[in-house]
């Protein structure tokens, strides 16, 4: 016997699986948004969350609940998408679970179980933000940030923050390997490994870190490479994409999904953060690197290429968009997973035509504000022009 509430929640929780999701009103040309989130708490199987039997939960209460399901690693699979995404309890603690879809953006549903990965950190206390890469050398791995308290800071909140590696075949079994090593850098988050060699050897995108949440000296996204994944050291890190004072990554930035390959050059879709009177602003921005020379910046756009908006904007942690997962399908579209305040995992789509475009074409940030004008202006006049000339 089954407590009746089980119905009710066990159909609402089905109707939410089957729930179609279509693009919204948003337009800009460079990707869509669309209306439904992918991934919610809500989407969390019911066996997750409650004990069943009446006997021992008469009141059909939640026993473990879930407080939000956001920042997905994402990968395509035998045709198939999954998310490995971040799942916060109740308890604050994260966890990562695969969801799969077979379209990428509805009717994403959780497997059986959550991904319990072995326990080889005894100090680690939370991890979150994996980044999922089919790497050239067969392996699809997974790393992302291991957390466990600063036991020599006297504050009880100093923690370290450091990029833990696993790595599977199939999303069921995963092995974990040693934590990666940056030798100049205290503190890592937002760490991606990059799906090929890089001259023989494994190469990271880093974040070099002081502090658990300042950046401090870190500059921006780095680059390093190593020769053994399975101890991984880092000696050498290079800022790739640099902080920049009155810009959209003037606090912090961080490296986001895994690159996409294209015939012009490495796509990254990242994070920049910047302070306002009302807390951290987090939004995604873009660049491009060379083919051969992931580490050299080839083109960058100015200012943010997607932002929260609307309901986005509210949550666990407002005003806050985070990527750690796209795919590219080899037929050109993608599929870019963020997560909205720290609470949901919504998609948005575009296609690798589009992405080269907006890199490539859209000027790039100026850094006064004399000179923005002057670029619009500039914009203005040509459509002026422009527009004239079909009008005749
Ligand atoms: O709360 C916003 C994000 O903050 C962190 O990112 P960063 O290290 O760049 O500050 C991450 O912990 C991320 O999980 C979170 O979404």
């Amino acid at each position: 016997m089954l407590h009746p509430q089980y119905y009710i929640e066990q159909e609402r929780y089905q109707r939410l699986l089957e729930r179609k999701n279509q693009k919204s009103r948003f337009y800009n040309g460079i990707f869509e948004r669309y209306e439904y989130p992918v991934l919610t708490r809500e989407h969390i199987p019911l066996t997750w969350k409650y004990d069943l039997n009446p006997e021992t939960n008469p009141f059909f209460m939640e026993r473990l609940g879930v407080n939000a399901v956001l920042n997905a690693g994402a990968i395509e699979w035998n045709g198939k998408f999954y998310l490995v995404a971040r799942i916060e309890g109740n308890d604050r603690k994260s966890f990562f679970g695969v969801a799969e879809s077979e379209n990428g953006i509805d009717g994403f549903r959780f497997w059986e179980y959550p991904i319990l990965l072995p326990d080889t950190c005894k100090e680690e206390t939370n991890v979150y933000d994996m980044r999922l890469t089919k790497h050239e050398d067969g392996w699809i791995y997974g790393v992302f940030c291991s957390e466990s308290k600063d036991t020599g800071s006297p504050d009880l909140s100093a923690a370290v923050a450091q990029a833990g590696i696993v790595r599977t075949k199939d999303l069921k079994v995963w092995e974990r390997l040693d934590n990666l090593k940056t030798l100049h850098s205290p503190q890592q988050r937002n760490v991606v490994l990059h799906p090929e060699f890089v001259d023989g050897k494994y190469a990271f995108y880093t974040r070099p870190m002081d502090d658990f949440i300042d950046t401090g000296s870190g500059g921006g996204i780095g680059f390093g490479l190593c020769e053994d994944i399975e101890h991984a050291v880092i000696d050498e890190e290079k800022i790739i994409s640099k902080r920049v004072y009155h810009t959209i990554t003037e606090v912090k930035n961080g490296a986001g999904a895994v690159p996409i390959k294209t015939e012009k050059g490495w796509i990254h879709i990242a994070h920049g953060v910047r302070n306002t009177a009302a807390g951290l602003r987090y939004v995604l921005y873009a660049f491009a690197t060379d083919l051969k020379h992931p580490e050299q910046v080839i083109a960058e756009p100015s200012g943010l290429l997607l932002a929260p908006l609307g309901k986005e904007r509210v949550g666990d942690v407002s005003n806050v968009v985070f990527t750690n997962g796209l795919i590219a399908r080899e037929n050109g579209d993608v599929f870019l997973y963020y997560a909205s305040s720290d609470t949901r995992i919504h998609v948005a789509t575009t296609t690798i035509d589009r992405l080269l475009d907006y890199v490539f074409h859209t000027p790039s940030d100026p850094y006064r504000s004399v000179d923005c004008v002057t670029q619009r202006c500039k914009l203005i006049s040509e459509n002026l022009e422009f527009l004239k000339g079909v009008q005749k």
